[in-house]
């Protein structure tokens, strides 16, 4: 293995929580509740899929394409306002640690998110200089479970899909890492997560894993 591919949400930043606050303010402006038992389906998907997936909890249909495309841009602007003073406090427990031994082992790092404010929020967190390279919902048309954010991913590092980890949190990026032919790393739970190859319960534990990486020599 010679690459980790990071999902963001849930893997580097907790920003679900955010995700979920900004759909709920839509629904409410809607007339239903958006109850957080929804949440999960939500993760890793894209924003267009999210807004059928809330919509279609809330039994509203019949939405023209131009009103679908000014309901997610409400979210948006409701996420974008909820996380804009969003900083290192919030990136989720022992990431920095997992990079760094990543990083003295040679391992090359990239991003693999759907969010189209993927690279922004790297950035507030001061991790964006760290990654090889950064893809998100800005270089990407298909969401996950298509793996097409990994496999680019994987070409912009060159490094082989077989040779490439990510860490996922959402059942569709699990999908997507073996669509694209790599191994992963679930973050969460068991059952959902069951297809990755190793799950882990929260992001604390993946430096215990990391002794079990090889040591590559820099070339
Ligand atoms: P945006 P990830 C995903 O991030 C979120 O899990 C998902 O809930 C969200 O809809 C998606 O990004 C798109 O985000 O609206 O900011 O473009 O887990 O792939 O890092
Ligand atoms: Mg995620």
């Amino acid at each position: 293995m010679k690459a980790i591919i990071f999902d963001l949400d849930g893997v580097v930043v907790d920003t679900a929580k955010y995700h979920y606050l900004a759909w709920r303010k839509l629904a409410g402006e809607l007339g239903f509740e958006f109850d957080i038992s929804n949440n999960e389906r939500l993760k890793g998907v894209s924003r267009m899929e999210s807004l059928s997936i809330v919509l279609e909890t809330g039994g509203m249909k019949g939405f023209t394409e131009e009103e679908k495309k000014e309901l997610a841009d409400r979210k948006n602007k409701y996420y974008l306002q909820m996380i804009r003073d969003i900083d290192e406090s919030e990136i989720l427990p022992g990431i920095p640690e997992f990079i760094a031994g990543l990083k003295e082992r040679n391992y090359k790092i990239a991003l693999g998110s759907a969010s189209k404010s993927g690279r922004m929020i790297l950035e507030k967190l001061k991790l964006a200089g760290l990654f090889d390279a950064i893809v998100d919902g800005n270089l990407v048309e298909r969401a996950k479970p298509d793996p097409q954010v990994f496999v680019t991913a994987a070409e912009l590092l060159k490094i082989p899909c077989e040779s490439c980890i990510v860490v996922e949190d959402a059942e569709a990026g699990i999908e997507a890492a073996r669509a694209g032919g790599m191994h992963s790393i679930g973050v969460g739970s068991k059952e959902l997560l069951k297809e990755a190859d190793i799950i882990v319960e929260s992001t604390a534990e993946l430096t215990g894993l990391m002794e079990a990486l090889p040591l590559y020599r820099k070339n």
